[in-house]
């Protein structure tokens, strides 16, 4: 699993106030522990960005290069803050994201081309999140053709599906799923990449990395080739780089639903075997469905 860190983002609560101050520390620091904690590619998340989006972009991309040689991620609805982040990157970069949304479609596709980058395609559509796996084929197609007209091969599209909390919406929580099944016959060539951390928004912070780890072993069953995650969540790095081989075959089993006796589990294998459970909808999401 190619995990891109997410935490170099605006709307953090220690990055958000250095990145508008321009204070370099916090932002170099952060850098260099993502990639210690086993970062492949750093996300910088600058948001909408409406005022001097552009020079805001270029900073937070050069302080960043000066401590680290990672690929980068850069995120940001202002296509003159993404154009000049581009120009800043040293190294082959990942746009995220570019959406069937007319405008932004016009003006990032080409971004793509002029600067060799690889692109996420987000599976939002003119009428905003999909409804089911269906919806998200078809902007899968439309995203994948529509770049296909600029010569941009597959490869080069990592396609999101949209992952949303589940204590919002299991519907959707498995749609997710599901659509990873199908993306490989109706995309064939396409990366993939969750942002992981959507699942468990609005849970308590203690309990979020359960739902995360298990979401992504599921998700990775079925061909996830990398996820926006918290890599401060150090059994998530280990389980996506395959150190942890037992508990993703528990996970598979639990998905399969060949474990039926959970009490002969430990602790720990209880709590995945659950939280499948939950992400696949045969229980119902409350707070304390670890408890339960
Ligand atoms: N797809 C793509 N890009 C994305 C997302 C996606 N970028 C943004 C987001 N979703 C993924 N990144 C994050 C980053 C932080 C959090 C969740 C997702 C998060 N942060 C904590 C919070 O808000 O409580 C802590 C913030 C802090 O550090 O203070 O949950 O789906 N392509």
């Amino acid at each position: 699993m190619i995990l891109v860190a997410e935490s170099l983002n605006i709307m953090s609560q220690t990055i958000g106030p250095a990145i508008r101050e321009r204070n370099a520390g916090p932002v170099q620091e952060m850098a260099k522990t993502q990639e210690e904690h086993g970062a492949d590619y750093l996300d910088i998340n600058i948001g909408p960005a409406r005022r001097n989006g552009d020079e805001m972009m270029e900073w937070v991309v050069n302080t960043v290069q000066e401590v680290t040689d990672l690929p980068l991620s850069l995120d940001t609805t202002n296509p003159v803050a993404l154009e000049a982040g581009l120009k800043a990157c040293k190294n082959p970069v990942l746009i995220n994201s570019i959406s069937l949304q007319p405008d932004r479609l016009e003006a990032e596709l080409p971004m793509v081309n002029k600067y060799n980058a690889d692109m996420i395609g987000l599976l939002w559509g003119v009428e905003g999140m999909p409804r089911d796996a269906n919806e998200r084929c078809m902007h899968a197609v439309d995203i994948v053709y529509r770049a296909s007209e600029l010569g941009i091969e597959p490869e080069r599209i990592w396609i999101d599906p949209i992952a949303s909390p589940v204590s919002v919406e299991i519907n959707q929580v498995k749609a997710c799923v599901e659509f990873m099944t199908m993306l490989a016959d109706i995309a064939p060539g396409c990366k993939s990449i969750v942002g992981l951390s959507n699942v468990s928004n609005g849970t308590p912070a203690e309990l979020r990395p359960m739902l995360n780890r298990t979401y992504m072993v599921m998700l990775e069953r079925y061909g996830l080739y990398s996820a926006i995650v918290d890599v401060f969540d150090e059994e998530l790095v280990k389980l996506g780089k395959g150190q942890m081989p037992e508990i993703v075959e528990l996970i598979h089993k639990a998905m399969d639903g060949e474990i039926t006796d959970i009490s002969s589990l430990s602790e720990k294998e209880a709590q995945y075997v659950k939280t499948v459970r939950v992400l696949k909808g045969e229980s119902l999401y409350s707070h304390s469905w670890l408890e339960i």
